[in-house]
C-alpha cells in the first residue's frame, strides 16, 4: 500500500454533498482511496459515509465525538493513513469546490518530484467561481498579509487542495499543530518551507458550494490573523536575534 494514495475528506453536515463528491473522485481516479472523517454530523453525513464505504472497499470512514475543527480532522486523518502506509494524503473539501477532476493535476506534481503540491487560486491559470466579491477580497488579502508577515513566495497558502508526499507530513512534525481553519493550512505550508522542501503550487479552478453551508466563521479568519501575525513576529525575532549574535553563539535560556 505505500505507493497509495488517500483523499482525506473532512466533513461536517455535508450530507447533501457527500455521496456527489465520493462518486466524482472514484470517477475521476479509480485507484485512490478516500477517508472521510466525520465529526458526528447531526444531519447523519456519518451514517451515508458508513453505507457508502460498506458498498466500497476504496471508502473509509474515521468517526470522531464531536465538532473540533477542520484541523484536527485532517491531523487524525493523516494519522490514520500513514498508520496504514499511505504514500500521498490529499486534502479536500467535500462541497465540491475542489474538483475532483482536477486530482490529477495535483498528483502529476507529486510524481514529479513535489514534497507538498499546493491547488492554488492566485496562480497564472487559477481561479473561482461564483465568489462573492467580499470572499475573494478576503482570500487575497489574507495571502498578501501572509506571504508579506511569513516571507513565503506561494500565491495561495490557505487553500484546502492540497497533496502531500507521506515524508512531508513526517518532516514537518505534526504533533505540535493548534490551528483549526485557514491557519492550519497556513501552518503547514511554512512547516514545509521551512524545512526546505519542495513546495509547487498548480493552478486550480475553485467552485464556490451549491449545497449545504459554509463552516467559515469570524473567529476563524481571526484565529489566521492573529497567528499568522504571532508567527511573523517570531520569524523576525530569530532572524535579529541571530543578526545580533550570530547563528554560533549558545542561546542563554536554553
Ligand atoms: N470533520 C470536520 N469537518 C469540517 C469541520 N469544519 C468544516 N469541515 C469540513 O471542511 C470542509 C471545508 O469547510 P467549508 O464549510 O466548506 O469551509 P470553507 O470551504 O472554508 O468555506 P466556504 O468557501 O464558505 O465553503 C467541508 O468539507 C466541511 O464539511 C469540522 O469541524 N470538522
Ligand atoms: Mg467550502
Amino acid at each position: 500500500m505505500s505507493a497509495g494514495t488517500l483523499v482525506v475528506v473532512p466533513t461536517y453536515d455535508e450530507a447533501e454533498n457527500l455521496e456527489l463528491i465520493v462518486g466524482r473522485v472514484r470517477a475521476a481516479q479509480p485507484q485512490v482511496h478516500l477517508l472521510v472523517v466525520d465529526d458526528a454530523s447531526p444531519d447523519g453525513t456519518g451514517d451515508i459515509a458508513d453505507r457508502i464505504a460498506a458498498a466500497d472497499d476504496h471508502v473509509h470512514v474515521l468517526h470522531r465525538a464531536g465538532k473540533e475543527g477542520l484541523g484536527a480532522a485532517y491531523l487524525a486523518g493523516f494519522a490514520w493513513g500513514r498508520r496504514r502506509g499511505y504514500g500521498v494524503l490529499v486534502e479536500m473539501d467535500a462541497d465540491g469546490s475542489h474538483q475532483p477532476e482536477q486530482l490529477g493535476l495535483l498528483l502529476d506534481g507529486v510524481a514529479q518530484g513535489a514534497d507538498l503540491v499546493l491547488g492554488s487560486r492566485w496562480v497564472p491559470g487559477g481561479s473561482v467561481v461564483n465568489w462573492p466579491r467580499r470572499r475573494e477580497v478576503l482570500s487575497r488579502g489574507g495571502n498578501v498579509y501572509t506571504r508579506l508577515a511569513l516571507g513565503l513566495s506561494v500565491r495561495d497558502a490557505t487553500g484546502g487542495y492540497r497533496a502531500f508526499r507521506g515524508s512531508t507530513l513526517d518532516a514537518i512534525g505534526l504533533d505540535d499543530v493548534a490551528s483549526q481553519g485557514y491557519c492550519f493550512q497556513v501552518d503547514l505550508v511554512r512547516r514545509a518551507v521551512g524545512a526546505g522542501l519542495r513546495v509547487v503550487e498548480v493552478p486550480i479552478t475553485f467552485v464556490e458550494r451549491v449545497r449545504g453551508t459554509s463552516k467559515m466563521s469570524g473567529s476563524i479568519v481571526r484565529e489566521a490573523l492573529w497567528r499568522v501575525t504571532v508567527w511573523g513576529l517570531e520569524q523576525r525575532w530569530r532572524w535579529l536575534r541571530s543578526v545580533a549574535w550570530g547563528p554560533g553563539r549558545p542561546r542563554a535560556e536554553g
